[in-house]
């Protein structure tokens, strides 16, 4: 038995009657076919619509456009002038790109993508896309990373760029002859690290861009239903590739936009069927595919497949055949289509069928071959973003079809190669101004010579004033990037602060419930707490911050519709519309993309926001380093803590779950400010700092923070550490008990405090050894600014060598150094080689797969534990020749030490 649909879940309370109905469709089937049969059955789904008979949504439409000629909105632009300006673009982005590889072989770029998403990309600037005058929003466009060429090419016309920087597309550091340059370089994609006054979003590693848009255009939902500031005029635009789509990123995140209703989203999908190798979907229909995932997630589909070469043949399809062969049609014979003759498509589109045939006898071999697709169609176009931009309760797709390289020539034109070509002989660019028509501004000998020109149009040309006009009309020209508040942030006062650096008194806490403390202070400070954006994906109950879902709220767009099941209890999930944590669900991605829309607010909205996106530490860097890394381009402030940090730390979870080395990740993100804190109080002061300069000394950085589950009292600030102890990565916390002179130091860091300062009283009570202990709150740091000292000294031969801040303060210590993390020995290996001269430095971690045990087993296994701590600085004081070798031999034994044991690194 086939069990199709879902009308086997209804109850038949009439069979005679049904069987008269499939009797009667069996009728039309038989005698008008299965076209007129379809027709029918669609119309009686609408007509029940209508009628409040719900049906399931349908999730796959014909291969047709999905606005009707009939429904097609009036396009109010000057049809001429804007193929013109199109034109121009066309041609300046083909020869920027054609130049640069010119004289830097190898520099890349690209021409195809931009050469088939030319006209979705005019007629949003020239009709939709809202800028930012006079300090408004405007619209944020993120725009597909390989068609940059063609955003510099209409700045260009707009007078934004000059040729000298066109001229240095992909040459950010020199000029087209190779000498060096100051700014002024064109970034290879879009970058807003590399040009911060042009580009706003990092799309080019494919997935990000999309999964960003739908968080951010979340995000300004959030501003506005907690009253933070007015939204309501952006629109977030997304372009990307229909081979984009693959990245699980890319529809990963799609429901959560039609679970939001977020009618400000419009993504515009460029189905030009082709990705790098070869189709996107040679024996499919990637349009249709994508079709059926954007509507079951609940979007609205536009479909823009035909151009409208195409309405006649479909007005005069009455027995449907030209549909049924355009549905039946695979993407690997479509693209075919586009590199071959009139008189080829004419035999194996329309051929086999003489009704088809018959359809397009009136049309030559050359009307044929420019049908053109719907992608291309400005008018086609224009309607389907004007319905996006009216649809109400739903993010819309728009699934436009285009050709790969259009208008580049037959040699680029749908050529699997398309994509990595990047550069044209004299006889194909001859070709280009042909064909798009511009024998009349750029002379044919231009061509001869070794750089083609470029070509912008004067000031007060029509096309100019158009296109200058059009902007205008639209509050400015895009991408544009800018910072300049709109909506002042308020720091917290340092009060907010002093509690943590009291301790806890005799209470054993860890740093994760210090940090939910001071979470709470914050988001209570007058000016500042509405602007914290707590982000957690579904892991609260595990950080001990469940407490927070009652007395912050939990955004939900829609309310809370349901009585929650602990309703009466004190802390009780509550969701609500003002609520201000985002729990994100079970996401990191999402999450990730929600701290890049919070983090870059100051910038794309003029309003400061502050994220703390906590998550659980192994998939923080490890699971979406990339979108670390795109929000550190994106210049995004904020703070990302990796709860339940640690290899040994977080205990029974094993392999896959403990974190020894975030914190290497970590130091590969330029703007990301490391810590690993071992006390409350240093947390504290970090955050503390990083507000400051994230806020209000305006860097763009970001602070990532491990936070650890163990409990422990949290220690006072010690008399005389000050704030810049603890942020500049390392200071002394505490000399030899007993008056013993220092023999040894222990740098620790984070949850190893329990270890060092336990070592030191073995080495004390056990050797009569004095050991000073010195916490490392960031190697990172150390070791960046020990590299730049270094730097420095070697630029600047002659001059006093500088010496390396870490090397300095380390001299205040005696002995031998063993810095003991739980993390990998390389974090504090960053700073081997600037320890004082002579002086021996030992790092103890947790190199190796973690695995399920108690804290103590796990410590002891991975050799940091106190006894492997003081066998390590007794082993270092025998190299120097300080204490007997026998001591450390004894001490090993005492500890019940296996000498011979496999390096846990290899087990
Ligand atoms: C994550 C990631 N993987 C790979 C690439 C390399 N890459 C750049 S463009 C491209 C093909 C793009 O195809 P599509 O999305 O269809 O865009 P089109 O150029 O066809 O518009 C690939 C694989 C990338 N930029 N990012
Ligand atoms: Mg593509």
């Amino acid at each position: 038995m086939t069990i199709d649909g879902y009308v086997h879940q209804l109850h038949d309370s009439d069979p005679d009657e049904t069987a008269e109905w499939l009797e009667s469709l069996d009728a039309v089937i038989d005698a008008q076919g299965a076209t007129r049969a379809r027709f029918l059955m669609s119309k009686l789904t609408e007509h029940a619509r209508e009628r409040q008979v719900g049906t399931p949504a349908e999730v796959s439409t014909p291969y047709l456009n999905t606005i009707p000629t009939s429904e097609q909105a009036w396009f109010p632009g000057d049809v001429t002038l804007e193929r013109r300006i199109r034109a121009f673009i066309r041609w300046n982005a083909a020869v920027m790109v054609v130049n640069a590889n010119h004289h830097a072989d190898g520099i890349g770029g690209h021409l195809s993508t931009f050469a088939s998403s030319a006209a979705l990309y005019e007629v949003g600037f020239n009709h939709f896309f809202r800028g930012k005058r006079d300090g408004q929003p405007g619209d944020a466009v993120y725009f597909q990373g390989h068609a940059a060429p063609g955003m510099y090419a209409r700045a260009f016309l707009e007078h934004r760029l000059d040729e000298s920087q066109l001229d240095r597309f992909r040459r950010e550091l020199s000029d087209e002859d190779g000498v060096a340059a100051g700014p002024g370089g064109l970034s290879s994609y879009p970058h807003p690290w590399l040009m911060p006054e042009f580009w706003e979003y990092p799309t080019v590693s494919m997935g990000l861009g999309p999964i960003n848009s739908i968080y951010h255009a979340r995000f300004n939902r959030y501003l506005e239903n907690r009253r933070i500031d007015d939204t309501t005029g952006t629109r977030v635009w997304c372009f990307l590739g229909d081979g984009e789509c693959d990245e699980p990123e890319t529809l990963g995140s799609i429901s959560l936009a039609a679970r939001e209703q977020l009618d400000n989203l419009t993504w515009v999908i460029n189905c030009n069927l082709q990705r790098l190798d070869g189709p996107v979907r040679g024996n499919g229909k990637v349009i249709q595919e994508l079709e059926a995932i954007f509507r079951g997630a609940g979007w609205n589909v536009i479909k823009v497949i035909w151009g409208s070469g195409w309405d006649e043949l479909l007005a005069r399809d009455v027995d449907g055949v030209l549909v049924h062969r355009m549905n039946t049609t695979v993407d690997g014979e479509f693209q075919r289509y586009a590199v071959e003759s009139g008189a080829y498509i004419r035999e194996h589109f329309f051929g086999p069928d003489p009704r088809l045939r018959a359809l397009v006898e009136h049309l030559s071999d050359d009307e044929l071959r420019d049908l053109p697709r719907g992608g291309h169609d400005y008018e086609k176009i224009y309607a389907a973003y004007k319905a996006a931009t009216e649809q109400v309760g739903a993010p819309t797709v728009i699934l436009a079809k285009t050709i790969k390289g259009w208008t580049l020539g037959t040699d680029v034109e749908a050529r699997n190669a398309t994509h990595q070509i990047k550069k044209m002989t004299n006889q194909q660019l001859k070709a280009l101004r042909v064909r798009l028509h511009l024998e009349d501004v750029i002379a044919e000998e231009a061509l001869e010579a070794d750089d083609p020109p470029y070509y912008r149009p004067p000031e007060d040309s029509p096309e100019h004033r158009y296109l200058m006009e059009r902007r205008n009309s639209l509050d400015g020209p895009l991408p544009s990037r800018s910072v300049a508040v709109r909506r002042a942030l308020t720091l917290p006062p340092d009060s907010a602060f002093d509690e943590l650096a009291a301790g806890s008194g005799s209470q054993a806490v860890s740093t994760t419930m210090a940090f939910t403390r001071l979470l709470r202070t914050l988001a209570r400070a007058e000016g500042f707490g509405p602007r914290l954006v707590p982000i957690i994906p579904d892991e609260a109950r595990t950080f001990g911050m469940d407490a927070l879902f009652r007395e912050f709220g939990i955004y939900a767009s829609q309310g809370q519709r349901y009585e929650s099941v602990d309703a009466q209890l004190l802390l009780s999930y509550t969701e609500s519309q003002q609520g201000q944590l985002l729990e994100e669900g079970i996401t990191e991605a999402g999450s990730m993309a929600s701290f890049a829309a919070a983090g870059t607010s100051y910038a794309h909205r003029g309003v400061p926001m502050v994220p703390f996106f906590v998550f659980y530490s192994m998939f923080g860097f490890q699971r979406v380093g990339d979108l670390i890394w795109a929000a550190a381009d994106a210049q995004a402030k904020g703070f990302l803590l990796g709860a339940t940090a640690g290899r040994t730390t977080l205990l029974g979870e094993g392999l896959q779950h403990q974190d020894g080395h975030s914190l290497v990740l970590a130091s590969t993100v330029p703007t990301c400010q490391a810590y690993d804190p071992a006390f409350a109080y240093e947390m504290a002061a970090i955050i503390r700092a990083g507000l400051a300069r994230m806020y209000a000394d305006d860097e763009s950085v970001f602070y990532y923070l491990t936070l650890y589950n163990e409990n422990y009292v949290m220690p006072a600030r010690p008399e005389g550490v000050t704030d810049t102890d603890i942020t500049d990565g390392l200071y002394r916390w505490a000399p030899p008990p007993d008056d013993l002179a220092s023999q040894v130091t222990i740098l620790f860091s984070g949850s190893a405090q329990g270890a060092a300062r336990e070592a030191q009283a073995a080495l004390a009570a056990e050797h009569g050894i004095g050991a000073e202990l010195w916490s490392a709150t960031s190697y990172k740091r150390l070791r960046e600014d020990a590299l730049s000292a270094e730097r420095r000294t070697r630029l600047h031969p002659g001059t006093e060598p500088e010496v390396a801040p870490v090397t300095t303060r380390l001299s205040a210590s005696a002995g031998p150094i063993v810095a003991v993390t739980d993390f990998l020995k390389a974090v504090p290996d960053q700073i081997a080689r600037f320890v004082p001269d002579g002086r021996t430095f030992v790092p103890l971690g947790t190199d190796g797969f973690g695995r399920s045990d108690t804290r103590a087993a796990l410590r002891r296994f991975f050799e940091t534990d106190a006894a492997h701590v003081e066998i390590a600085a007794l082993a270092a004081l025998a190299d120097q020749g300080s204490v007997e070798r026998s001591a450390v031999a004894k001490a090993i034994a005492r500890h019940g030490v296996d000498p011979d044991t496999a390096d846990p690194r290899t087990r």
